[in-house]
């Protein structure tokens, strides 16, 4: 029998979230945390990880932040031996760095495509292959990757991250399929639009300050009608990394308010 009292309990983990100096990542980060996790993150740029780290101590976090561009392998090894030889080896990993490209496809140039593919779907392969090794020989481990709406829908101007973020999906069953023996859970966070940095574009108000149109067809399309939150996202994640999720694998868990379910308004 579990102990239930305990289960979503984190303690004594490390867990390494990439591209987590704000957004989706560190609220993430932030929740396992407080949970008991010691936290990795890294990103992009010294500029971010500094901007991260003061914002994880202002909050009482004391955080590890790492300078590491998750599409160079080396770099992400060389990262994750460090946190190994900072924190211990990683026993929860989220792939969360991620980018998009607004750009019509017929527009949009190779390298474009290429860029978005590398960060968003070949970047989680990377660094899931840098923790399994570990995770296989201590037999346990959680890898979690960012999805998106886009892994199931498409849209406008969005071709290669939906291409790669159908193809995290995917990565997700198939670390499952492959590594489910060790005990080891890869499960994926599929969420809606969320207010972040991200999705700012699309919800910058009208010159007459009302809504932008993208930002009304999105609370229109949201049975929440309402755009997410980072922290809509945090029981979820605590969920998927935590022993209450132990037999949950190869999932995509969408926090969307409902869109999923939703065929859009009726015309009155
Ligand atoms: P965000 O605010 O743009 O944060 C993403 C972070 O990843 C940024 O710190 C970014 O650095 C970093 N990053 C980008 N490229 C990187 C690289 N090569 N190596 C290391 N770090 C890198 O995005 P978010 O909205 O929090 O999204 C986080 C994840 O959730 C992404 O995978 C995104 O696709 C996914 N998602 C977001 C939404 C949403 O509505 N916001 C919905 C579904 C899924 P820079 O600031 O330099 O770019
Ligand atoms: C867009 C958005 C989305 C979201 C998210 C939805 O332009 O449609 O940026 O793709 O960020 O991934 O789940």
């Amino acid at each position: 029998m579990k102990d239930f009292q305990n289960m979503f309990s984190l303690e004594g983990k490390i867990a390494w979230i990439t591209g987590a100096s704000y957004g989706i990542g560190f609220a993430i980060a932030n929740a396992y945390a407080k949970a008991g996790a010691k936290i990795a993150f890294n990103d992009i740029n010294q500029e971010l990880v500094d901007k991260g780290l003061a914002a994880y101590r202002e909050i009482g976090i004391d955080a590890m932040g790492y300078v590491c561009d998750v599409t160079d392998e080396t770099a992400v090894s060389e990262t994750a031996t460090r946190i190994v030889s900072d924190l211990g080896p990683v026993d929860i990993l989220v792939n969360n760095a991620g980018i998009i490209k607004r750009i019509p496809m017929h527009e949009m140039s190779a390298d474009e495509w290429r860029k978005v593919i590398d960060i968003d779907l070949t970047a989680p392969f990377i660094v899931a292959k840098a923790v399994l090794p570990s995770m296989i020989e201590r037999k346990c481990g959680k890898i979690i990757n960012i999805c998106s709406m886009m892994s199931e829908l498409g849209r406008e101007t969005v071709s290669a991250y939906a291409a790669a973020k159908g193809g995290l999906k995917m990565l997700t069953r198939n670390i499952c399929s492959e590594y489910g023996r060790y005990n080891i859970q890869c499960n994926g966070i599929g969420p809606g639009y969320i207010a972040t940095p991200q999705t700012a574009p699309l919800r910058v108000r009208q010159a007459d300050g009302t809504r932008h149109p993208f930002d009304s067809f999105i609370v229109a399309k949201t049975p929440a009608e309402r755009w997410g939150t980072t922290d809509d996202l945090v029981g979820p994640a605590l969920f998927l990394a935590s022993k209450a999720s132990d037999f949950v694998n190869g999932h995509v868990l969408y926090v969307d308010g409902g869109i999923l379910a939703y065929i859009g308004k009726q015309p009155t």
